[in-house]
């Protein structure tokens, strides 16, 4: 039998500044290294880019409106950090302010839980031209007083807090696959950015602590669970060196102030293993998290890979056309294979609810946190046909993602809340506008912003009954 949703239990929706704001150069906002990136044609789908993107800066309150129709009792956005310091550090921007003021009184109006993403990044253009963002270590101190500004104006109507959003995500496009800023395919340079990283999320949480601010802070990890293809002993190592890979290699750190040991000595081989100072552990140590921000689309499948075997150069799909992602992995420890008990989208992303139960349950007996899931849902076309938007696979998708979020807690593990992604339809950064994600369509094209009306899609008013039911049906 399953055990039901607790009375408090954080029904949600998550979305990012620069996939719903717009207004990139009004009020006072800096440039940041996104509103850049975009103007190089061919970095983006279609060049699309989040110059007005669905205007959420200056639509918020009809947005806010949704929400409270639909229910939510929780809203995941995150602060632009160049609206807040134009340059990153430095004179604060009061209209920058004043935005998140509003929409976080907005949200309380209505009892929505504002649930406030520090970077999701959309880093300050200044820092990145001035040391490097992310690669230099000064860094570490401008993003706490960047962030200490957001606790003193904000902690008094904000619980839950995210320091880093997809710290894997943005690190490995940005430094190794080359299609995030700074555009850079260097693995030395990823690992020491990575661990800079890790130091910058840790001083953040520890400021937090010290500032005796009310509420809870932990980073929210892009978790992709992986399988091995079969019981063959190479792909079950293959396997191991995934887990590795892409999720102890980041949540140990966050949980336990250190790397896993096999991970850090295949990059001392390699010669690509960061620069680890003493002091650097005390300070992972001193900040570690309240609970692990989850975010879960889809898991893998994984096959050994040899020596000169594939790479992540392979195409990647960006475009929706089912079957054309190429194969990739790291070649000497993984790659990803197809799994033939999975469905997948249009952008060949597996449907698997049993691999967020597989999350849940990891996070929970490996680090002993209770877990936010900060994002979860489908991207897909969806069609607006006679003002409605009938989106069942959605449905399907976020249903049987929700009875795998109660087998959890069934199983044991903590759940504090679920944000699916997204609330309205908004930019995908390398997808464009065509790959929908929202309960509320924004009709919008690639290059033409139309009037950008709001329509409830038929997920919409599924969401609504859950929420009311708190979970039941
Ligand atoms: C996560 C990001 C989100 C969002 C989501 C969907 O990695 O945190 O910002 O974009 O993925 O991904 P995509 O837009 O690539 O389909």
């Amino acid at each position: 039998k399953l055990v039901p949703f607790s009375k408090n239990f954080l029904w949600g929706s998550a979305s990012a500044a620069y996939q719903v704001e717009g207004a990139w150069n009004e009020d006072g906002k800096g440039l940041s290294v996104w509103d850049n990136f975009v103007q190089k044609p061919g970095t983006t789908f279609k060049n699309s880019n989040g110059n007005v993107a669905v205007d959420h800066y200056h639509r918020f309150k009809e947005d806010v409106a949704l929400m409270a129709e639909q229910g939510l009792k929780a809203y995941r956005f995150s602060i632009s950090w160049s609206r807040i310091l134009p340059n990153g550090k430095g004179t604060i921007n009061q209209k920058g302010l004043d935005f998140y003021n509003e929409l976080i009184d907005e949200l309380l109006k209505y009892d929505i839980e504002p649930i406030v993403t520090i970077y999701h990044w959309d880093l300050p253009q200044a820092l990145q031209d001035e040391y490097n963002g992310w690669e230099s270590r000064e860094i570490i101190e401008d993003f706490t007083a960047y962030a200490k500004i957001l606790f003193d104006a904000f902690s008094d109507r904000v619980r839950h807090w995210v320091s880093l959003n997809e710290q894997n995500v943005f690190i490995m496009h940005g430094y190794m696959l080359g299609s995030h800023p700074p555009a850079v395919q260097n693995l030395k340079r990823m690992y020491e950015a990575n661990h800079i990283a890790n130091l910058a999320n840790a001083s953040v949480i520890k400021a937090f602590r010290e500032g005796g601010y009310p509420g809870k802070i932990g980073p929210s990890f892009a978790y992709t669970p992986s399988y091995p293809v079969d019981c063959h002993p190479e792909n079950i190592i293959a396997n191991e060196n995934m887990a590795d890979y892409s999720a102890h290699f980041w949540m140990d750190v966050y949980v336990y102030g250190r790397y896993p040991k096999v991970m850090l000595t295949t990059l001392e081989k390699m010669g690509i293993a960061p620069t680890i100072l003493p002091t650097d552990t005390d300070l992972l140590k001193q900040g570690t998290p309240d609970f692990m921000g989850l975010n879960y689309y889809q898991s893998v499948t994984i096959a050994s890979n040899p020596l000169d075997g594939v790479s992540f150069s392979g195409k990647a799909n960006y475009s929706g056309e089912k079957g054309t992602t190429q194969e990739a992995g790291m070649p000497g420890l993984f790659k990803m294979v197809s799994n033939p008990y999975l469905e997948k989208t249009n952008w060949d992303w597996t449907i698997d609810p049993n691999g967020l139960r597989v999350c849940l349950r990891r996070i929970s007996s490996r680090y002993n946190l209770p877990v936010l899931i900060t994002e979860n849902g489908l991207g897909e076309f969806d069609t607006l046909e006679d003002g409605k938007i009938h989106d069942n696979e959605r449905i399907n998708y976020l249903h049987s993602h929700c009875l795998a979020i109660q087998e959890a807690i069934t199983d044991g593990v903590e759940v504090i809340g679920y944000c699916t992604w997204s609330f309205t339809d908004l930019l995908s950064w390398l997808n464009g506008y065509q790959k929908r994600y929202g309960f509320v369509y924004v009709d919008r094209d690639e290059n033409s912003e139309k009037e950008l009306k709001r329509y409830k899609k038929d997920s919409f008013y599924w969401y609504q009954q859950v929420i009311k039911s708190n979970g039941q049906s």
